[in-house]
């Protein structure tokens, strides 16, 4: 399978398991899987790519966005569907990384970071990987640190996800600094 190929079908992947189920005809259960065999019908309707082809691209996605198990499949994170992942809060590492543009600087100073339309805000546990994030934006980058220990210490919750994303509800300006 060529590589462009690999990704427009990723990308449809994520958009159907979670922004838009309806649009390919699918109705997830409540954490968010479909049976694969109804998605790889959608894909395959869609794309010239086979079932094989398919369980390739989950495997070999660079950011594990896809769970397969059971003859079933569902988006790690990033939905902005209502779906309850069903994930166990846990402790954070000391400090966690957001990456973003510049512009957004004077609103996430004022209110701190935001889930937007996704279900949680989603940090990296490191630098390199918050860049990468920040990249997908043009212009100008920043990393804003997060003091994930006090926040943790002081009640907030944090979760992270079956591909590593470490997640929580908000993150109040308090805890946050430019990196
Ligand atoms: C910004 C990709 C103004 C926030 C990546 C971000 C990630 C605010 C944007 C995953 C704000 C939301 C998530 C505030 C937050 N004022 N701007 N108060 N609070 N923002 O795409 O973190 O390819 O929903 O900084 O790799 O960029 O989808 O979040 O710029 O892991 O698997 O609002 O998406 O993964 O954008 O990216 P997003 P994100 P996938």
């Amino acid at each position: 399978m060529k590589a462009k190929l690999e990704t427009e079908v990723s990308k449809y992947m994520s958009y159907v398991l979670r922004h838009a189920p309806e649009a390919a005809g699918l109705t997830l259960d409540a954490e968010g899987w479909v049976s694969f065999d109804t998605l790889e019908k959608a894909v395959t309707s869609k794309y010239e790519v086979c079932r094989a082809d398919i369980i390739e691209i989950v495997e070999n996605n660079p950011k594990k966005r896809f769970t397969l198990v059971d003859n079933r499949i569902r988006a790690n994170q990033g939905h902005s569907i209502d779906v309850d992942l069903a994930l166990t809060p846990i402790e954070p590492p000391a400090a966690l990384f957001h990456g973003t543009s510049r512009t957004n600087w004077p609103s996430i100073e004022h209110q701190g970071l935001q889930k937007m339309q996704r279900h949680h805000v989603h940090l990296s546990a490191d630098v390199e990987t918050a860049k990468i994030v920040a990249m997908r934006r043009k212009g100008e980058h920043i990393i804003l640190r997060v003091d994930a220990a006090r926040m943790f210490s002081e009640g907030h919750s944090f979760f992270v996800s079956d591909n590593g994303v470490w997640l929580a509800e908000s993150v109040p300006v308090q805890y946050l600094s430019l990196d």
